[in-house]
């Protein structure tokens, strides 16, 4: 078969709200990789895969070892996986791209895929209005504060970072679940830019609600959502990107 198909797929939270469900998550993500490895020539990863990651010189969390694996195979075997930092996983340093083969992403980019503009990212800090969410966001970001939790004993590093992952999951979700159309950011945003930078797909995930809209005249905003209920991804065959469902059992 060719591999003609790009995937695009956000916010696993592997790791929440625990290791039991994880893994049942986990599951249900390996059967979609094997349902499309035959036909993948690129996979997106969105962000938020891990519910929390934080990766030290030498060292990574443990987990999702299988995971890891069967990408790092079908990257091994051509397929070109990127990997978008989210909100809950941007402490990467060099291991997706060292050991595994990914193309790592710190910021949404603009791509082009078979002749068509995307703009690809998470889809957070979107909102230019929303000054705290860019110093929280800029502190977690620096090099001090990184330097300087990449020193406390990973019993309590971890401690806090679960703690403010679960935080951050609680304060996005209730926003999340009603459905805010117009006043969205990533919404407002795609609206705010498609004519300028001239793009035809809008791709993010973090908002975890799946959605498709037009954005302008000829212009689409896809929201590939998560998979803690929806289990949603993208899939562009070359010629039309549609929004689907992964159906496990
Ligand atoms: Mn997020």
């Amino acid at each position: 078969m060719k591999k003609n198909n790009v995937y695009f797929v956000a916010d696993f939270h592997f790791g929440s709200p625990d290791k039991a469900s994880s893994r049942e998550r986990e599951k249900k993500v390996l059967a979609w990789l094997d349902s499309i490895e035959d036909s993948a020539r690129e996979i997106y990863l969105l962000g938020d895969i891990f519910d929390f990651w934080f990766e030290y010189k030498d060292l990574i969390p443990k987990g999702q070892t299988r995971f890891l694996g069967k990408l790092a195979q079908m990257a091994d075997r051509g397929c070109r996986i990127h990997f978008f930092c989210g909100n809950h996983d941007m402490w990467q340093r060099d291991y997706l791209e060292e050991e595994l083969g990914f193309v790592l992403h710190k910021t949404k980019e603009i791509i082009e895929i078979d002749g068509k503009r995307f703009m690809i990212g998470h889809g957070d800090g979107l909102d230019t209005k929303d000054k705290k969410y860019k110093l929280i966001n800029s502190l977690f970001k620096s090099r001090i504060c990184t330097g300087l939790f990449a020193t406390l004993h990973p019993r309590l590093a971890f401690a806090l970072g679960r703690f403010w992952s679960r935080k951050s999951r609680e304060s996005h979700s209730a926003k999340d679940l009603t459905d805010l159309k117009q006043e969205e950011p990533i919404y407002k945003y795609c609206m705010s830019a498609h004519k300028k930078l001239e793009i035809d797909y809008f791709i993010f995930g973090h908002r975890h609600l799946a959605c498709d809209m037009h954005i302008g005249d000829h212009a689409r905003y896809i929201n590939v959502g998560e998979w803690l209920n929806q289990s949603c991804f993208a899939l562009w065959n070359g010629t039309c990107l549609e929004l689907q469902r992964f159906e496990y059992r």
